[in-house]
């Protein structure tokens, strides 16, 4: 070819790049796969546009495994994952794949605004954590995307390196995961235990989730888990989020509307404001901390009716504090206790209760426990502190006086 020809195409080749980085538009499952791949082999593709309201059928997972940053624009587009891969299910029952419907095998920023993903035949948005990846946290940024009727989670972010989720092996990095104006709705129908949405972190590293405007509704396992161990903590802030009837997948064993699992070193921190947690058919909150660290909670305007479990729990274990603050917190109609936290080891409990009603509720309508040692027969510290202003309880199964264990009220 004649390089007269050839050089200023190159060079404008480049200075596009340099400046935007390339796109790539999409309509049908050929030029998304196609796309897919070629932002996986080449570093300049950072975005990739649907065709307004286009309706894509998978008939493989679409894959991306590039480390650069990458945006999708859906523009109202669906891709129907129905026969996007599979599972099989083992002796146990529990379902074995790789499959998802869109897989994004990066430590690299993703973003995707504007889409819908349906009838995934496994999951449906998987990303896996690179183990050996360096640098900044795993970035997932999800607006008004919507992930319905999975067999298998909605959306999946894996940053542990065993293929069953055990053990404690994962990346360095930790998970930053935003989500606005999303639906995770009727995923986890096709096998027991898998979540609306499930991040699953190991090794170093935090999760820090924010979620806003928000449906998380009729999942068959929880609507949410957040599942951190090793070093690092949960720090989570939800408002204006619905984490209604959750967790009927698994009769033997049914799921909580928001678990957040922490182990080893480091906190629970939840600031959670305007949610609605009903019919749930485990716990509606669900936080279990462990080892070394604290839970640190603020809770306003929660509404938390007809849960089969408690309505809220928290479970600080080892050493470190239970330092909850509750405000206009509604919970009725619990199959358990209404609000329950239990503190066990080094630490101590410090909660203040404003315009909290339990009513109606099985068991206890507010239990709060400090333990050394779960029912020893002496307290072994010194007390926590409670400080209720405008509590109500009424119509609680166990009577209508909060229940405590070396707790002083201020
Ligand atoms: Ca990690
Ligand atoms: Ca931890
Ligand atoms: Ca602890
Ligand atoms: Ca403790």
């Amino acid at each position: 070819m004649n390089k007269r020809l050839l050089l200023p195409l190159m060079i404008s080749a480049s200075f596009s790049t340099q400046a935007l980085g390339d796109s790539v538009v999409v309509y049908d499952e050929s030029s998304l796969q196609d796309a897919f791949q070629q932002a996986s082999y080449n570093p300049d593709i950072d975005e990739i546009i649907f065709k307004r309201n286009s309706h894509i059928s998978l008939s493989t997972p679409a894959i991306y495994s590039g480390e650069q940053s990458i945006t999708l624009i859906g523009k109202g587009s669906t891709i129907d994952g129905s026969s996007a891969g599979g599972f099989v299910l083992d002796s146990d029952l529990t379902a074995i794949t790789e499959d998802g419907t869109l897989i994004f095998n990066t430590a690299g920023e993703i973003k995707i605004k504007n889409l819908k993903v349906v009838n995934s035949a496994t999951r449906g948005i998987v990303v896996n954590v690179p183990v050996d990846a360096s640098g900044d946290d795993v970035s997932v940024n999800l607006d008004r995307v919507s992930v319905t009727h999975s067999a298998l989670y909605g959306l999946h972010i894996d940053d542990n390196a065993d293929a069953f989720d055990d053990g404690t092996t994962g990346s360095g990095l930790g998970v930053e995961l935003k989500l606005t104006r999303c639906t995770f709705e009727f995923n986890g129908t096709g096998a027991i235990d898998f979540d609306g949405v499930r991040v699953d972190e190991r090794g170093l590293g935090d999760i820090y989730a924010f979620i806003s405007n928000t449906a998380i509704d009729n999942n068959g396992g929880d609507g949410i888990e957040l599942d951190e161990a090793g070093d690092g903590n949960v720090e989570v802030y939800m408002n204006r989020v619905s984490l209604n009837d959750n967790g009927f997948y698994n009769e033997e064993d049914l799921d909580d509307g928001f678990d957040i699992d922490e182990a080893d070193a480091g906190n629970i921190e939840a600031i959670l404001s305007n949610l609605v947690v009903n019919n749930n058919k485990d716990e509606g909150l669900d936080f279990d901390e462990a080892g070394d660290g604290n839970i640190e909670a603020k809770f306003k305007r929660i509404r938390a009716f007809n849960n089969n479990d408690e309505a809220i729990k928290l479970d600080e274990e080892d050493a470190g504090n239970i330092e909850a603050k509750l405000k206009k917190v509604d919970v009725e109609e619990s199959g358990d206790d209404g609000i329950q936290f239990t503190e066990l080891g080094e630490g101590k409990i410090e909660t203040l209760l404003k315009s909290v009603r339990a009513i109606n509720n099985k068991k206890y309508g507010i239990k709060i426990e400090q333990w050394v040692v779960e029912d020893e027969a002496e307290h072994a510290e010194e007390a926590g502190s409670m400080t209720l202003k405008r509590v109500e309880l009424a119509g609680n199964g166990k009577g209508d006086e909060i229940k405590t264990n070396n707790i002083e009220q201020n």
